[in-house]
């Protein structure tokens, strides 16, 4: 059902400027029974998640986000992120084949909840494709290759928005479970990287900034039009995103952390045409 106020594309009435809509799942209770690759397991608390989501969901709404919240799963314990699962462009939402299989069950909820917004593409076997590595820079789209996303799911994306006018690009990664713990955008030309992770050569032209050597894990911020939400356990990155002029809005992702997420992948923003009257 698209959300009140949004029409369908279906819809026959007139229609404004495009709204900001974001769609999110709230956090299942076996949060704990996550995938985790390259962060070993400490206990987690789904009720203080759940807590956390929702500030996190209010951080979109302050930031001009209408939501779209699908209800918890509790079967499927790493539901809550739902960026791996769809990659939403103005022309296309692609439906994408985690790398996990425990996360395959993830998408036709999500593929159902945008079918009224976009035409829906797939990815499908053998490719694996998350949407936490893939990056997007105007009409290009970084793409990490990493142990979540092969070379056949970054094919079967080029083979959808090539047509559209986007450029995909493969990008390497080690370190890290995904490009976009390595590096994404804190404003429209400037990249937030960890250059251990990935290699800065990927985005010349771009401004590069660093995270802060004590906060590896402090690459992944969510920029809505000029709000940047990021998590609250980078300070001292925090400190240098502010100087340099960036609207940082913090909140606390600790749980979803403990679980290898972060503040890109509890949502996926796009935008829709609103209702005129
Ligand atoms: C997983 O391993 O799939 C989850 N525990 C974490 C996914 C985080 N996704 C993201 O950053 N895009």
């Amino acid at each position: 059902m698209p959300a009140a106020g949004v029409p369908g594309r279906e819809g026959a009435r007139s229609t404004t400027g495009p709204m900001r809509l974001a769609l999110t799942r709230r956090v299942s209770p076996s949060l704990a029974g996550c995938e985790l690759t390259f962060r070993a397991r400490t206990p987690i608390d789904a009720e203080r998640a759940a807590t956390q989501h929702e500030a996190y969901e209010r951080a979109l709404a302050q930031a001009g986000c209408h939501l779209l919240p699908l209800p918890a799963e509790p079967d499927l314990p790493d539901s809550v992120f739902v960026e791996d699962v769809a990659l939403v462009l103005e022309e296309v939402a692609v439906i994408l084949r985690p790398g996990a299989a425990s996360r395959w069950p993830e998408t036709l909820s999500v593929a159902h909840a945008l079918a009224p917004y976009r035409d829906v593409a797939v990815i499908g076997e053998p490719g694996t494709l998350d949407g936490g590595d893939v990056l997007r820079v105007g009409r290009t789209l970084f793409v990490g290759a990493t142990g979540r996303s092969n070379g056949a799911g970054i094919a079967q994306l080029r083979a959808v928005v090539a047509p559209l006018g986007y450029d995909v690009r493969a990008v390497p990664v080690t370190g890290c479970l995904h490009l976009k713990s390595a590096a994404t955008l804190v404003a429209p030309d400037a990249v937030l990287i960890n250059r251990l992770w990935v290699d800065a050569g990927y985005f010349a032209g771009l401004e590069l900034l660093d995270v802060h050597a004590e906060e590896p894990d402090a690459a992944n911020a969510l920029l809505i039009g000029s709000a940047l939400i990021y998590a609250a356990s980078h300070p001292r990155t925090r400190g240098l995103l502010e100087a340099r002029g960036i609207d940082v809005r913090a909140v606390d992702v600790s749980e979803m952390e403990k679980a290898e997420g972060a503040v890109t992948c509890c949502s996926i923003v796009f935008e829709a045409p609103s209702i005129a009257s």
